[in-house]
């Protein structure tokens, strides 16, 4: 869809509509969330509908990753990490197989209501935590 607004309009032109395009394209079932240089994810907090697909990228130049606190997501949902660990141990024990490389992303389907605590296990120290709401 992007690719075919960049090809019948060029320039400036070309680019608004692919920015507006971008938007209209990021429905109620995807959330977009940025992994920024300043060890941050942008927004922080996001509150979204069960069946919702948080998407995160990495706007950064170095790697960040998005593992699941264990113990800090609902009872009896499945947990979640980048390089698809099972669990938070093991997503610690492997921080080179979590990270999303630059210009990367990682998406989640979000389908149980409740907090869902994330961080990024390189910079958990700098402060790079997140949290996904899901409320039906
Ligand atoms: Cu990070």
């Amino acid at each position: 869809m992007h690719r075919r607004h960049a090809l019948r309009l060029g320039g400036a032109v070309g680019l608004a509509a692919i920015a507006g395009c971008s938007s209209a394209g990021e429905s109620t079932d995807t959330k977009r969330v940025s992994m920024t240089d300043d060890f941050a994810y942008d927004p922080e907090r996001v509150t979204v509908a069960p069946g919702t697909t948080v998407r995160w990228v990495n706007d950064d130049d170095v790697g960040h990753s998005v593992t699941a606190y264990g113990d800090a997501i609902p009872a009896g949902t499945d947990y979640f990490a980048s390089g698809g660990f099972d669990t938070e141990r093991a997503a610690r024990n492997d921080i080179a197989g979590g990270l999303i490389a630059a210009g990367d992303a990682y998406e989640h389907t979000f389908t149980t209501t409740g907090t869902h605590d994330y961080f990024c296990v390189p910079h958990e120290g700098s402060g790079m935590t997140g949290r996904v709401i899901v409320r039906g």
